[in-house]
């Protein structure tokens, strides 16, 4: 390392006076004017990272589905998995570094984490669409070059496209080619494999409606339309070339607001889906005869993905073990469903794709998704060689095909992350197999009705939550205020937490009922609870 020119290079990327944040479930994400600094240490932290592990580490500039004047970064591990938890910490040590400390402090981390400043180093770089993402995607580029890391600039990817070169490269191509290329032609060769099988059906149950929250999805959506089969009949709405990024639309707005978003002509019964602004989450949704909205979330594509391959896992006849990975938003109705009737196991685990990623890793087949879209299956190498034999050497028809299946849905899943486009097609793959109609698939269970609300407060980290974010542990009274709101309506449930990722705490509510009152009502008696117990900031919430 040459102290001078880290110096020279850090002073044209300045960290504001006084500015302190922190590496949450999603990284750094603010103001985009806040960010150039970090951005340069990050592509500071990349390279040491690199070293340290000695394989490629992903560095991705984006702010998934906040609003376009807000910007990011995240660091993705060698198998493109989020960054190890033991390093989020250096992240933020050095994000916060004064600048006279800076050198002080890559020392330090280098001392802690055993790093050989004289291994090679290299980095993967990619960005979202966001105004401010090419400039700031250059200052990471100058943190990795002044440390004397190699760098790729992919540009504008999608998040899980990079976790997909970064997974690619790491495994010398094991899992892939890493180039955009190779992506879409294993998703593409999968997908069409799969529904080679299918009954022919008609133009209407083909066709699917995509929202694009006006983000990277559209672009990379349009990039793989040449490799689509051409039963896929899809089309494109908010595709960036007219209004803002996830402005009133997008999968976060869907989900929070449970209604369509805009800019999407939506008739009755067809199937629409909305990504998010870096196109790592989907939800999908329709309109009923009567014009009812209906949302189709992550825990029903678990549920729905969670069906097949049980069927299928049945076929083959392996002792393979399946599990289904939700966190405390999951609807309760999701989680009745899969343990009562589909007989699953399921874990409950914190909010923040790594505690789900990593339970999800304990067996041979783990479901694990988000209620708000974002996630994916893992197949344990064992399970996974097993299904490849299967398919080439199993002499029983009927579990050699199922276990060709089987290896196709492997080869569809971005087994690295949550992957709108790879779980669109997981999707569309498995109602077109089974011959499902979108309204079919909502039917497998009733959702109880539920709200999502958020409560400002002086300091968020005055509550501290346990057994997997269900109960809150502080505030003192707390707790005890919320089981007496729940205690009053049927079937409830209720929680808080501090978001990781914006300055509120977060409530959550379902209940149920014929409406969505009991719901509605009992989140607003917990924000008002979490306002008068925990420093409610501003006016107290008021009823929906
Ligand atoms: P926070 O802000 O910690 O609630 C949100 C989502 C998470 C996850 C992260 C990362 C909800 C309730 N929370 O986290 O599930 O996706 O963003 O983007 O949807
Ligand atoms: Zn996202």
């Amino acid at each position: 390392m040459d102290p001078e020119a880290l110096k020279k290079y850090s002073a044209l990327h300045p960290k504001p006076a006084g500015l302190s944040l922190q590496y949450g479930t999603a990284g750094f994400r603010t103001r985009a004017e806040q960010l150039d600094h970090v951005m340069f240490r990050m592509g500071l932290l990349a390279v040491l990272r690199s070293r340290a592990v000695g394989a490629t580490i992903g560095v991705m500039v984006t702010a998934s589905h906040n609003p376009e004047e807000d910007n990011g970064v995240k660091l993705i591990d060698p198998l493109g998995e989020m960054l190890h938890p033991s390093w989020e910490e250096y992240a933020t040590q050095l994000a916060n570094a004064e600048e006279q400390e800076l050198q002080q402090v890559i020392t330090e981390i280098c001392q802690k984490a055993a790093v050989n400043q004289h291994k090679d180093a290299s980095v993967f770089v990619g960005r979202d669409t966001r105004p401010s993402s090419e400039k700031l995607s250059q200052s990471v580029i100058d943190g990795i070059s002044v440390l004397g890391g190699q760098y790729h600039d992919y540009g504008l990817v999608t998040t899980p496209q990079l976790h997909y070169m970064v997974c690619c490269q790491n495994t010398q191509g094991q899992y892939g080619k890493a180039t955009l290329e190779g992506y879409y032609e294993k998703l593409s060769k999968a997908f069409t494999e799969l529904i080679k099988q299918c009954p022919s059906s008609g133009e209407s149950q083909r066709r699917l409606k995509i929202d694009c929250a006006n983000g990277i999805g559209a672009l990379k959506l349009s990039e793989m339309k040449p490799y689509f089969p051409k039963e896929v009949l899809i089309h494109l709405y908010n595709d960036g070339t007219k209004e803002k990024l996830n402005h009133l639309c997008g999968a976060d707005f869907v989900k929070v607001h449970q209604e369509p978003p805009r800019g999407i002509d939506m008739k009755p019964n067809e199937r629409c889906c909305s990504f998010d602004g870096d196109a790592d989450r989907i939800v999908y949704y329709y309109k009923d005869a009567a014009g009812r909205f209906h949302l189709i979330d992550g825990d029903k594509i678990a549920t729905l993905i969670s069906i097949f391959l049980k069927e299928l896992l049945g076929k083959v006849e392996q002792p393979l073990k399946m599990a289904v990975v939700q966190t405390a938003y999951a609807n309760g109705s999701s989680t009745r469903y899969l343990e009562e009737t589909l007989k699953v196991p399921v874990h409950c685990v914190k909010t923040g794709v790594k505690h789900l990623h990593h339970k999800a890793q304990e067996f041979d087949v783990g479901v694990y998704f988000e209620a708000n879209g974002h996630g994916t299956v893992l197949f344990s190498k064992a399970a996974e060689s097993k299904i490849r034999q299967l398919a080439r050497e199993e002499k029983d028809d009927k579990k050699r095909e199922a276990a060709k299946v089987l290896e196709h849905m492997i080869d569809l899943i971005n087994q690295t992350v949550g992957d709108a486009i790879s779980d669109m097609l997981v999707i569309e793959a498995i109602l077109a197999l089974k011959g499902l109609t979108v309204q079919q698939w909502d039917a497998i269970y009733t959702d109880l009705p539920n709200r999502l609300l958020k409560v400002q407060v002086a300091d968020r980290r005055v509550i501290a939550t346990g057994d997997a974010e269900r109960r809150a542990l502080t505030p003192a009274g707390l707790q005890e205020e919320l089981d007496g709101l729940v205690g009053k309506y049927r079937l409830a449930r209720a929680f808080v937490r501090p978001s990781g990722t914006e300055d509120v705490v977060r409530v959550y509510a379902e209940a149920d009922a014929q409406g969505r009152e009991n719901a509605d009502a009992l989140a607003h008696e917990v924000s008002l609870a979490v306002y008068n117990l925990a420093g409610g900031k501003g006016a107290p919430p008021q009823p929906i």
